[in-house]
């Protein structure tokens, strides 16, 4: 079992000028290549993990039969190869909007400006590295909620829908301290909404 780094849909520079094409040449080509080195070497060190979707490890991260060291780096370095794969896909420089995810985003929080604001206030109020997250919880509801690190919501049941990275190598080249900036911005660039 041994994952490789998905190819972007479009160029480093498509997202431009909201996310700048040095920092997706880092993100996607130092970053999420390093969490999937180290997620490998960890798989290949147990040939008992026998799954066909990265996915699948970290939803049944808490039941895997690894040392507690092993678990940390497949929780850290496994969810960061996942969560990196999902969020390429969620971007492009064109708009794909889901209609049916808009009107249940409007039914859920009243409006899409009233969802987005509540979204940016998760992103913006996070303490230190993680991801901001739009998820379907166990009873299929949509909620907003951030992660700490890589964390992945595959892990407490949820079904990812859109998330937004919050580490610093996600926007510090081109927007340094100002994460609320990126935030705002990051929107121009997600497909669905
Ligand atoms: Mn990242």
């Amino acid at each position: 079992m041994k994952f490789t780094l998905p190819k972007l849909d479009y160029a480093y520079d498509a997202l431009e000028p909201y996310i700048d094409a040095k920092t997706m040449e880092l993100h996607h080509g130092k970053h999420h290549q390093a969490y999937l080195d180290k997620f490998n070497a960890v798989l290949e060190k147990n040939p008992q993990l026998k799954y066909d979707r990265a996915e699948e490890l970290l939803m049944n991260l808490n039941k895997l039969e690894v040392s507690e060291d092993d678990r940390k780096v497949l929780k850290n370095h496994g969810g960061g190869f996942v969560n990196h794969a999902f969020f390429w896909k969620l971007m492009g420089p064109e708009k794909e909007v889901d209609n049916d995810l808009a009107a249940e985003i409007k039914k859920t929080f009243g409006s899409v400006d009233d969802f987005k604001t509540k979204f940016n206030s998760a992103a913006v109020g996070h303490f230190g590295s993680g991801w901001v997250w739009l998820v379907r919880d166990e009873n299929k509801e949509l909620k907003i909620y951030s992660l700490p690190n890589q964390d992945s919501p595959l892990t407490l049941g949820h079904q990812p829908v859109f998330c937004n990275d919050l580490w610093e190598h996600a926007y510090y080249l081109k927007y340094q301290n100002r994460r609320a900036e990126y935030i705002e911005n990051w929107w121009n660039v997600l497909k669905l909404l």
